[in-house]
């Protein structure tokens, strides 16, 4: 081995020292130093230097030991210092744990609580041909009634017989994709949610929001079974002792309609003083016996099945929760984490 050789060692082994930086100091000291370490390997090869050459070797190893002692106590007086700076006494960090959005988790609610009763949880589409948002819902071309919706239109040719596509403005398109799916065979009992898409927006109304439509229909169905379904709703969403009650409305696929609401929590449905509710009733949406016209729409025939509907938005009838107390439904698509979080 020649002089340059040996240096080269040496150098090696403290420039690999000069490297170490996470290893604890303890396990580095063994690791160069040790009984076993590197540097006592380094040293038995003094063994195959010529003797003329062995004494300039062995000053090398000595300046090599004593810079990667100078190193390791550099090392262990950093390892020091942090550990003096770690409070062990410190709330750990905790790792940030989303959670589902408070209205995917009402949705969630709702379709069970349809679902316990035999509903079926189906979703149809958000951008869907006119015919299925209206026409088939009683409502022809041009008819007046059509303009209540506030539609967005997409900017497609009109298909021949299905007219143009729109962003769903209710759920109730999904009536008569449910009857053709089930091929016009009753019974039919379908819980659809769904996004939907209006010209709106103020502290009550959002461009986009959710609804929820129920369909049932059978032989022999009439108000009371709609009834029975709207106080079970009332008191699985809201607690025990909320009622529903019914209004006469005027909806195009619905006879007779209804508008739907709910007692208030908050003074037990008197609406004595109550700023929360003004009347002891908070309205939710509609409701009503199948329109003969939508069954024949669907393929059934309206003599021998009759039927019941009712589409509500998500968020309004979430947010008459007790307790929740929320003025503006637009702070759940608002991305404001604050708001989130509590739910
Ligand atoms: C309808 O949408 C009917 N399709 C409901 C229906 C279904 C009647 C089946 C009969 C049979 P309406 O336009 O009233 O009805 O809307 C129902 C509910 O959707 C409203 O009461 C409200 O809770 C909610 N809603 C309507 N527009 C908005 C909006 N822009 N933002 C948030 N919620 C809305």
């Amino acid at each position: 081995m020649s002089q340059q050789d040996y240096i080269k060692i040496c150098q090696d082994l403290l420039s690999q020292a000069n490297q170490e930086n996470d290893t604890k100091a303890e396990d580095l000291r063994v690791k160069y130093l040790g009984k076993n370490g590197l540097f006592k390997n380094l040293s038995a090869l003094i063994k195959e230097v010529p003797n003329e050459q062995k004494k300039a070797f062995g000053q090398e190893l000595n300046k090599t030991k004593s810079k990667i002692e100078e190193k390791l106590k550099e090392i262990e007086q950093q390892q020091k210092t942090t550990q003096a700076k770690i409070d062990l006494t410190l709330p750990g960090k905790k790792a940030k744990v989303g959670h589902l959005h408070p209205i995917s988790q009402a949705i969630e609610e709702i379709s069970q609580i349809f679902e316990r009763i035999g509903f079926n949880r189906v979703r149809y589409p958000e951008v869907d041909f006119d015919y299925y948002v209206f026409e088939a819902l009683n409502m022809p071309k041009n008819h007046p009634a059509r303009d209540e919706w506030e539609t967005f239109f997409i900017d497609t040719p009109a298909h021949e017989k299905m007219g143009k596509i729109v962003l769903t403005t209710h759920t109730s398109n999904g009536q008569v994709r449910e009857m053709e799916r089930l091929k016009s065979k009753p019974p039919i009992r379908m819980i659809n949610v769904a996004r939907t898409y209006r010209r709106q927006s103020d502290a009550t109304h959002t461009q986009m929001f959710h609804q929820f439509e129920g369909l049932v229909v059978d032989k022999g169905i009439n108000i009371q079974h709609l009834k029975g379904t709207l106080d079970y709703f009332a008191e699985s969403f809201y607690g025990p002792g909320t009622k529903s009650r019914i209004r006469p409305f005027h909806f195009k696929f619905t006879e007779p309609s209804f508008e739907v609401d709910f007692s208030c929590h908050i003074c037990g449905g008197t609406g004595k003083n109550c700023r929360f509710c003004k009347s002891g009733w908070h309205e939710v949406g509609g409701a009503g016996m199948v329109h003969p016209n939508v069954l024949r729409a669907g393929g059934i025939d309206p003599d021998v099945y009759t039927g019941f509907a009712f589409g509500w938005g998500v968020e309004r009838t979430y947010t008459l929760k007790k307790g929740l107390n929320i003025d503006d439904i637009r702070l759940f698509y608002s991305g404001n984490l604050e708001f989130l979080e509590q739910f």
